[in-house]
């Protein structure tokens, strides 16, 4: 079946005749990246019912499909970390045996693959060639994955070419088999290169290259080579003399990298001459650069991002960005023009329609807090190119990538976190990062809205102990002369009555400014318990309807007692990584504890 291969390298074709064996395909196919292969998959999937053509007229080269009922979000409980030993994934993974693991799930993929067609997936996570790239293979049995990963990633032979000879790539097996929730596994062998994934067919699930590789092996590769795999967004702010300088920012799952990081400046700066724009909306991985700073690329091609709560106002960007060639994923479906609707795109819900679950949908019976009358799911998705972005950085595709000023941590707190603080040093800012708490959201299944520790929002995506990832953004700090500032925002700040303060999404920028005038040293701020607080005046709210001086002051106020109460949720949460949480962060706790006491 491996005639006629594309490469002669002996372990990639040994291990995929192994896989092959196992999985028993009628057929291996492997993926150029052409045009003509890929209009012939798109041809094949929309016969099978796998996808549907939309209107092309509306919307040139996109597509719909529906996963399973049962298959919609990432299921952390179901993702394990391999590792020899249970204490080098630590206690907030999922651990199992690399033998015991791959015994069960052998028994899974076996056969499952009869009758249908193995397709090889070659791909690279950054630029091919250049120094930040990985490569990895992806084998699936999904035309759906394969039609997302010629979008998330640079997929073709040339990343074959660059493997060369070498066993270096990442190996990822992909098989739908039952799509049964039961034997849903996702699972990583850092130590072997290798993630496997069967039983879902939800992008988070299956697009191998996004959470698993380029987050959780590419973790666990950046500890071993002194580099960073973040769950970050890369975003430039150009200034009117022509400047642009860049921040990363990592925010939980679903809580707005993508609005952040395509968002359109208030005219209070675009008039003057400020732009923002978009390096990547997800994934971060950063390298020091010979200049001492810290460089970042983002290793994906894409945009995989939450369609409900996506339109003219609050990204404009993104909407723009799926207009063309994107695959939505279980949004609704209006029949009656062939295009598709989420909640929250407008307020014409479609008057013919079906959900995404594939059922005539009633917009009529659509009530807002009752998530089951959705039309779309709350973690519906679009599959988009970054090169259709309106704002896409031109150093999109600079092999070398971005040098970051900031590092700004994020999360979604009614309470507690004000809008924006900086931290007091690399190690105080690690801190900040390891601190980090989120109400949850439905990009991963289990309950919505309650708080959860989720530091640097990578507590899902590190593929090793939680401890020694600390001990390692502890260690770079130590290699980088020339480090960025690290901060923390909350968007999510309500009043009493649960109203949002800040109006959030291209106002964001407004604290973007704050933060980069620190960065260049430009502006002082006031010292805090928790770091260093801005002048109330330093936040701009010009053009700002609804918020006054007293408005950010209340954003900005430390409640001592509830950040206590913080602090003891946050005892618990060290204790729970374990014994190897670094000292370093113990010192910066029991000094945040005297501080707040005082
Ligand atoms: C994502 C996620 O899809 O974080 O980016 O779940
Ligand atoms: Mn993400």
């Amino acid at each position: 079946m491996l005639k006629n291969s594309p490469t002669n390298n002996e372990y990639i074709l040994s291990w995929i005749g192994e896989m092959a064996e196992m999985c028993a395909p009628d057929k291996i196919v492997w993926i150029d990246g052409s045009e003509e292969q890929t209009e012939a998959l798109r041809t094949e999937a929309c016969a099978s019912g796998e996808i549907i053509k939309l209107n092309q007229e509306k919307l040139p080269g996109c597509y719909l499909h529906r996963t399973a009922i049962n298959d919609v979000a990432r299921v952390e409980g179901r993702t394990f970390i391999c590792t020899r030993t249970k204490e080098d994934a630590g206690n907030i993974n999922n651990w199992m045996s690399p033998d015991e693991c791959k015994e069960k799930l052998t028994k899974l993929y076996r056969g499952s693959m009869k009758g249908q067609t193995m397709y090889v997936i070659p791909y690279s996570m950054g630029i091919v060639g250049s120094p930040f790239a990985k490569y990895g293979i992806e084998l699936t049995d999904s035309i759906y994955v394969v039609l997302n990963m010629l979008i998330m990633t640079r997929v073709g032979f040339d990343v074959l070419y660059a493997i060369c000879d070498s066993p270096d790539y990442i190996k990822g097996l992909h098989a739908r088999a039952q799509l049964d929730e039961e034997n849903r596994y996702i699972v990583h062998f850092p130590e072997e290169n290798t993630i496997w994934s069967v039983n879902s067919g939800y992008g988070g699930n299956v697009l191998l290259g996004k959470k698993c590789f380029a987050l959780r092996i590419a973790s666990y590769l950046g500890r071993h080579e002194n580099w960073m795999a973040e769950h970050m967004l890369i975003l430039g702010v150009e200034y009117p003399n022509g400047e642009t300088k860049y921040v990363c920012a990592a925010f939980p799952s679903a809580c707005g990298k993508t609005n952040l990081a395509m968002l359109i400046p208030p005219e209070y700066y675009s008039k003057k001459g400020y732009k923002v724009h978009c390096v990547g909306d997800d994934i971060a991985w950063l390298r020091v650069g010979d200049d001492g700073r810290l460089w970042a690329v983002n290793p994906e091609n894409g945009f995989f991002g939450v369609a409900p709560g996506t339109n003219e106002k609050t990204n404009p960007n993104a909407l723009h960005t799926t207009l063309k060639d994107t695959i939505f994923t279980n949004v609704v479906h209006n029949t009656k023009d062939n295009t598709v609707w989420w909640e929250g795109l407008d307020k014409n819900p479609p008057t013919e329609a079906i959900d995404w679950m594939g059922r005539p949908w009633d917009y009529r019976k659509y009530d807002k807090n009752d998530k089951s009358t959705c039309g779309a799911h709350p973690n519906s998705r679009f599959t988009a190119k970054a090169t259709n972005c309106p704002c896409l950085s031109e150093e999109f595709n600079n092999p070398m990538g971005v040098p970051i000023s900031a590092i700004i941590f994020g999360g979604r707190r009614a309470k507690t976190a004000p809008l924006v603080y900086q931290s007091t040093s690399w190690q105080n800012g690690a801190f900040v990062g390891s601190i980090m708490a989120s109400e949850t959201t439905a990009a991963a299944s289990g309950v919505v809205g309650v708080v959860r520790r989720d530091p640097m929002a990578m507590r899902p995506f590190v593929g090793y102990d939680m401890g020694d990832y600390w001990q390692h953004w502890l260690n770079m700090g130590k290699i980088i002369p020339n480090p960025p500032k690290i901060f923390h925002v909350n968007w999510f700040r309500t009043d009493g009555e649960g109203n949002f303060l800040w109006p959030g999404f291209g106002d964001n920028m407004r604290v973007l400014m704050w933060i980069l005038a620190r960065c260049e040293e430009k502006i002082d701020a006031r010292e805090s318990a928790i770091g260093y607080l801005p002048h109330p005046e330093d936040i701009c709210i010009e053009g700002l309807k609804n918020v006054t001086l007293d408005t950010v002051k209340e954003l900005l106020e430390v409640d001592a007692k509830s950040w206590l109460e913080d602090v003891e949720n946050i005892k618990a949460f060290y204790e729970q990584v374990g014994e190897r949480v670094p000292n370093e962060l113990y010192t910066e706790l029991e000094a945040l504890e005297n501080r707040l006491k005082k």
